[in-house]
């Protein structure tokens, strides 16, 4: 099953959606394989975010992502990583769809709840980036049965 990086940014803690988050990952289907709650380092959070590095948002974004404790998953399932960007929504909040986190939870792209990996590719990195291999579950969720043609 494929396995994507999420997190609930500081700004989704501080208003309480954690459990609006991850409910939401839960009810579809896709299984939590990993879980923490932390303040990511700044060294965590210009790896994490190194693609946007030239970009005139960066140090506000990594400045936000690191001013308070977030909350880091990787999440496993049947395209586990395009199904999480559809439960996310538009990066810009103004454009995401009403029934996504960010178009329910959100109005500003610098405060946008969640983070969820765009790719295969980065997937993998991300995942590497926040979680030891030992850190990260294997287990079936009896409901699998049920999901899983
Ligand atoms: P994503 O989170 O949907 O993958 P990215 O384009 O990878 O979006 O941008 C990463 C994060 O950087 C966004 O979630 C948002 O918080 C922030 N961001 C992106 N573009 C802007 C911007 O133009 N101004 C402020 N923050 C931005
Ligand atoms: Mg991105």
């Amino acid at each position: 099953m494929e396995q994507t990086y999420v997190m609930v940014k500081p700004d989704g803690v501080q208003r309480g959606l954690v459990g609006e988050v991850i409910s939401r990952i839960e009810k579809r289907g896709l299984k939590l394989v990993a879980l923490r709650m932390n303040v990511i380092s700044e060294a965590i959070a210009k790896e994490h975010y190194s693609e946007h590095a030239s970009k005139p948002f960066f140090p506000g974004l990594v400045e936000f992502i690191t001013s308070g404790p977030s909350v880091s998953m990787v999440v496993a399932g049947k395209d586990a990583i395009r199904v999480m960007r559809a439960i996310n929504g538009a990066t810009n909040p103004v454009d995401a769809a009403p029934g996504t986190i960010r178009g329910d939870f959100a109005l500003d792209v610098g405060r946008n709840v969640v983070h969820a990996s765009d790719s295969p590719d980065a997937a993998a990195r991300e995942i590497a980036i926040h979680f030891k291999d030992s850190e990260i579950g294997k287990y079936s969720r009896i409901d699998e049965v049920c999901l899983y043609e």
